[in-house]
């Protein structure tokens, strides 16, 4: 079997040391790793489409995400470039009541590939918490992310709270997650959706670059 298939059918399954054996394994056999990084998100959406479903439960998407881990921790120093000099500050979280980071996680990776500085702010992270990281950190973008239809409200709440603090002319604010959408972002009032984390890289570079 395809070795790309092989990592996403073990990601589906869970086997986390096995999905590390193989992206190792991939690395040296020189695939690209935005291919390798593509059969782990495929994987990933065989798993939210089985729990969707409801033929899998949470503890098998937990373990899944473990593999998936497994996998990005290896790719990881591949996509962030290293003694570059930065082209923006990005302060980057998953928002208030929102547990879900991997794609925060992975626009983080590319962002910081791409020559940004990334301060990433975790995941559950309060309109509150945010605001302080702007004020200490003075970035130029300010990324949300939220995986939960409910929590995605909570991007608007950390506009609103920028607002009140007077931060929210300083800071290109840019959304993303799966259920979130072009049109939810403008409705939100923030500066720029983007569907992926390539996307949200070429955007942010633009943004910046529209900035100064
Ligand atoms: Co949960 N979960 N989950 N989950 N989970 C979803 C999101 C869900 C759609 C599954 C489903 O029903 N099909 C569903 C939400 C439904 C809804 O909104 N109505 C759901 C649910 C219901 C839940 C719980 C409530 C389940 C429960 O407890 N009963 C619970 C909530 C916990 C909480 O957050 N409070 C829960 C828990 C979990 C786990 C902890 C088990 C685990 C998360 C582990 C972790 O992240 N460390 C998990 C997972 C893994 C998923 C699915 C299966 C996969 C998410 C993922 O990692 N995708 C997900 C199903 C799905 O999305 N298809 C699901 C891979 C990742 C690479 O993609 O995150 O979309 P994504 O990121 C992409 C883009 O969206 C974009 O770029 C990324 C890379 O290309 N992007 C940005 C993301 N952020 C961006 C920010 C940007 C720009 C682009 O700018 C700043």
């Amino acid at each position: 079997m395809d070795i790309l298939q092989e990592i996403s059918d073990n990601l589906q399954k869970g086997q986390v040391s096995k999905v590390g054996i193989l992206v190792k394994q991939a690395l040296e056999d020189k695939i690209d790793v935005k291919t390798i990084l593509g059969s782990l998100i495929e994987g990933m959406g065989v798993v939210g489409r089985r729990f969707r479903d409801g033929e899998i439960y949470v503890p098998e998407v937990l373990i899944a995400a473990r593999a998936m881990y497994a996998g990005l921790d290896l790719i990881r120093p591949l996509l962030v470039q290293t003694g570059a000099t930065y082209i923006g500050k990005v302060v980057i979280g998953t928002v208030k009541g929102d547990l879900h980071d991997i794609g925060k996680n992975l626009v983080k990776m590319m962002m910081e590939g791409a020559g940004f500085e990334v301060i990433d702010l975790g995941r559950d992270v309060s309109p509150e918490k945010f605001v302080e990281a702007v004020k200490a950190n003075q970035p130029d973008i300010v990324g949300m992310s939220a995986l939960i239809t409910t929590t995605m409200v909570n991007m608007k709440d950390t506009i609103e709270a920028l607002k009140r603090a007077n931060l929210r002319d300083k800071v290109i604010v840019m959304v993303g997650g799966a259920p979130v959408t072009e049109r939810f972002a403008a409705e939100i009032g923030a500066d720029s959706y983007a569907k992926d984390a390539d996307t949200a890289v070429a955007k942010a570079k633009a943004l910046i670059s529209n900035k100064r």
